[in-house]
């Protein structure tokens, strides 16, 4: 297939090595003002890819979304009208809310909704670890991509395990409830997703997973929140020696997702009327982080 990755971030590079090794014809979109961005996945051979090149573009077959959650509505709108209307698009970002602001815009396309629970660190501007081994969900958004869920087997033929989820809502409520309870106590914390599993931080994450759990079930996605926790941990002890994707924005003084991942949460819980006083303490400690820098810098 042709495909155009929207964002090569570390999520984004890993995807885009693989496909290429499985025999995709993989262009990149990114920031780099460069012809060709170069990657080089756990010490392996450098692949070059195009980047920014509009004839790729042209020609996809798929676009996969791995930007940043408050990219995503700025960067992909002036792509749109290079593509073709058979082109599918595929959302594999952290976070709920940025597709229902595009909606009017890309309907008429076959739209995906992904989630993923790979860890992957970007060590220099072309070299990428992957930290953590997940897996990948995929699912229908609109009526014309419940009939894409073939993309489901290209992406396992080229990355396993990636499953087709026809209510993938659930998956996507289960793995913002994961990120809810992970990212923002590292960022804030200063440590790996393993750290998270000392007692001490053991009440809060329960709280989190907790609150989280009542809206979605508010909006009529059933989650557990004994088992959400125990997934959580799950996912704790899986990537623990990675630095979530919170942690690596804060650290490095980039905007976080805080706002499509707990600030999800806490709009929904307002629309509802639910007490989220554990989510609604760390969203202000985030968006406090990231006030001090603009005050400072
Ligand atoms: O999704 C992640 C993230 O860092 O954003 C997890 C699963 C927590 C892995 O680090």
């Amino acid at each position: 297939m042709n495909i155009t990755i929207l964002g090569p971030g570390a999520i984004g590079s890993l995807y885009a090595y693989k496909l290429h090794q499985a025999g995709h014809r993989v262009s990149v979109w990114g920031r780099s003002p460069q012809d060709t961005v170069v990657i080089e996945l756990d010490g392996g051979s450098a692949i070059h890819f195009p980047n920014c090149d509009v004839t790729s573009l042209k020609a996809s077959d798929l676009v996969i979304v791995t930007l940043k959650a408050w990219q995503v509505e700025l960067a992909l709108k002036p792509l749109l009208k290079h593509l073709n209307s058979d082109a599918i698009l595929l959302f594999l970002h952290n976070g709920m809310g940025t597709v229902e602001h595009l909606a009017t815009a890309i309907n008429h396309h076959p739209v995906l909704l992904g989630t993923s629970t790979h860890g992957a660190l970007r060590l220099s501007s072309s070299q990428v670890r992957h930290t953590g081994l997940g897996q990948t969900f995929i699912g229908p958004w609109n009526d014309k991509g419940s009939r894409c869920s073939f993309i489901a087997d290209v992406l396992d033929h080229a990355f396993k395990p990636v499953a087709w989820n026809s209510e993938i809502q659930t998956a996507l409520w289960s793995k913002l409830v994961i990120n809810c309870a992970i990212n923002p106590l590292t960022a804030i914390n200063n440590c790996q997703n393993g750290g998270l599993a000392h007692k001490d931080y053991q009440q809060q994450i329960a709280m989190v997973v907790r609150e989280a759990t009542e809206c979605a079930n508010q909006v009529g996605v059933v989650l557990k929140a004994e088992e959400m926790l125990d997934t959580v941990y799950k996912v704790i002890h899986a990537t623990a020696q990675n630095y979530s994707s919170m942690h690596q924005d804060i650290y490095n003084k980039r905007q976080s997702e805080i706002d499509y991942i707990t600030g999800y949460v806490v709009s929904i819980s307002k629309r509802y009327g639910i007490a989220v006083p554990t989510n609604l303490a760390l969203y202000h400690q985030i968006k406090q982080i990231e006030s001090s820098w603009n005050q400072h810098d």
